[in-house]
């Protein structure tokens, strides 16, 4: 079967999941056969057993746990290899519109679809004009945007099937090759640059604007003031890649097509346009027919199991929150794939309760927040930045190579729907500082000792740039957007990185150290840092370790 026809049955399998409220399923074989013209067949999708009564049909071959980047591509290539794979998300699927005929929470009047059980929303930019007007009051709901509320910094991740991919801004930038082998030194980086990234690219559906529609378009025209500005102060900018399909966005623009980023949509899910994980590599591994997808199943614990290999205590919940049922879960071999905070919460939590005694003191350390911080600047009258603004950003200010403040500053928009003069920029800084994952005894749950004060040198480095430019052109920040009087916002990050290091907390594949059978598989494993948003990495190096993994551990069928 090709490619693309596995791909097409995979997503179609989604869809019809999610029309038929199953929560557990993978690709019927024989639904597959017989459909194809290829139309939306609701029989596409294989209601999975209840995840009790799969339990008790012994030891599974390999579950993984998360369907963000590292989980799916670890459910590709371990199904292609012959596998078969169970994979749990504590998230919900979002295929399929509900009864007011959308998928997603709208982004102006967002509703218990937005959060993963708050009762009030939590966005990036919490006021304007410093008034509380962004956020509001929502139902308790399994929602596709969590914000994790540490003491010293909180953290945006993405919940459903899809992990980030459901909620993120598409950039999908490759890192620069110097500073890869900087962080992750023990990769052999010509492999990487030559086959890893390549095929991460293509599977991702990585493309890149035309850059002569971005110059017509009304819809970058924040993004060229602040490209002007930033080359007039004597800095480069570059092209930013993105996952957002550029034909859709250019349709939208033209309202040939339903508008999604050109509708504010983003943090809380896009309904059109958007490459997202169930679109591309979830929806291939599905289609081989070897993955069964559990939602709603929430991994609570992991431990030795008495018949070799891992015990899982997983949670099923309905979207409500409501526990469906509590279950036991043996396999031989466990991928984790929960994200940096996911995967280490579970492992610190597993070695310092007894559960998995020969997990060695690595595991927890290292998280880095990519030195994300977020400013605005406010322009002249004579600078409009435009009331209708795309929500992927297509380029970035590249200061990278500054000898002592290194800055990969993206240029984001402010879609208010009304004129603002704002320019808006996340930046990526290099920042040395990291962090630990402990276990509190007394709690029972995994704190991170993240403090703020750690950001100081991540505030200055960005506040550093955008005072050339504010000097240059006789411009102030904003102290309204992000809460207290903030020039720049440092109490978040949407990259969390680390927390089970490549070659540290396992070795150099991502097989954790004292514990074979059990592999990292996600953005844990690298360094707290890679320079620019990071699920291309994330994902290439997924796809390598995975290829060694299934050459030398008995993977494949
Ligand atoms: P991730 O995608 O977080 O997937 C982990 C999955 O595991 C999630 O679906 C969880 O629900 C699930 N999970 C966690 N714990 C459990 C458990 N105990 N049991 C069952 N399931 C569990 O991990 N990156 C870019 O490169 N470009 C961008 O433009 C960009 N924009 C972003 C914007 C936002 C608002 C956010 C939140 C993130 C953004 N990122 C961006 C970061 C990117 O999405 C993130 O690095 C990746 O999603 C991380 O991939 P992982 O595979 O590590």
């Amino acid at each position: 079967m090709s490619i693309s026809r596995r791909r097409f049955l995979g997503h179609a399998a989604l869809q019809a999941a999610a029309a038929s409220s199953l929560s557990a399923f993978g690709l019927n074989a024989a639904a597959a056969d017989t459909s194809r013209d290829q139309r939306f067949d609701p029989g596409l999708a294989r209601p999975a057993m209840p995840l009790g009564q799969l339990a008790q049909q012994g030891r599974l071959p390999a579950v993984v746990i998360g369907s963000g980047y590292g989980g799916a591509v670890a459910a590709l290539r371990l199904a292609q290899a012959g596998t078969p794979v169970v994979m749990l998300e504590m998230g919900r699927l979002w295929t399929q519109p509900a009864a007011d005929g959308r998928i997603f929470a709208k982004t102006t009047a967002a509703d218990g679809r937005a959060m993963w059980f708050k009762s009030r929303t939590e966005a990036p930019i919490s006021t304007f004009l410093g008034l509380d007007v962004i956020n509001r009051n929502i139902d308790r709901y399994a929602g596709v945007l969590d914000r994790v509320n540490f003491p010293g910094i909180s953290v945006y991740v993405g919940r459903g099937v899809g992990g980030g991919s459901l909620v993120n801004g598409s950039m999908a930038v490759t890192p620069k090759r110097s500073y890869f082998e900087e962080v992750l030194p023990q990769v052999d980086a010509s492999e990487m640059y030559q086959r890893w990234f390549p095929l991460a690219n293509t599977v991702l559906g990585v493309n890149h604007v035309d850059p002569a529609w971005f110059e017509g378009s009304a819809a970058y025209r924040f993004a060229r003031v602040a490209r002007d500005q930033a080359h007039q102060s004597g800095f480069k900018t570059m092209f930013v890649p993105t996952v957002y399909d550029v034909n859709h966005l250019a349709q939208e623009e033209l309202n040939q097509v339903p508008r999604s980023a050109l509708a504010q949509e983003v943090i809380y899910g896009n309904h059109h346009g958007k490459r997202s994980l169930d679109k591309t590599y979830l929806a291939d591994a599905v289609g081989t027919g070897r993955v069964t997808i559990y939602t709603l199943q929430q991994v609570r614990r992991v431990r030795v199991s008495p018949q070799g290999g891992y015990l899982l205590d997983v949670r099923e919940i309905d979207e409500f929150g409501k526990v469906l049922a509590d279950v036991q879960l043996h396999c031989r071999k466990l991928f984790m794939g929960a994200g940096s905070l996911g995967t280490s919460e579970l492992l610190v939590k597993a070695r310092d309760t007894g559960d998995l005694p020969r997990l060695n003191e690595e595991i927890g350390r290292g998280w880095g927040h990519n030195g994300n911080v977020m400013a605005a600047r406010a322009n002249h009258l004579w600078s409009p930045t435009g009331k209708l603004q795309s929500t992927m950003p297509l380029m970035g200010i590249d200061d990278w190579e500054h000898p002592t403040r290194p800055v990969f500053a993206e240029i984001t928009p402010l879609p208010t729907g009304f004129e603002n003069w704002v320019s808006m920029y996340l930046g990526v800084t290099k920042n040395p500082e990291r962090a630990t994952f402990r276990f509190d005894a007394a709690t029972g749950q995994v704190r991170l000792d993240w403090r703020r004060e750690q950001n100081a040198k991540s505030v200055q480095d960005l506040r550093a740039l955008l005072d050339v430019i504010n000097r240059r052109q006789g411009t102030a920040y904003r102290t309204d957007l992000f809460g207290g009087g903030k020039v720049v916002a440092d109490n978040f990050t949407y990259h969390p990185l680390g927390g089970c290091l490549l070659g540290r907390a396992t070795d150099d594949f991502g097989r954790v150290k004292g514990c074979p059978g059990l592999y990292v598989v996600d953005g844990s494993l690298i360094p707290g840092s890679v320079g620019v948003n990071p699920f291309v990495t994330i994902t290439a190096l997924a796809e390598r370790n995975l290829a060694r993994l299934i050459a030398e551990d008995g993977l494949a069928a």
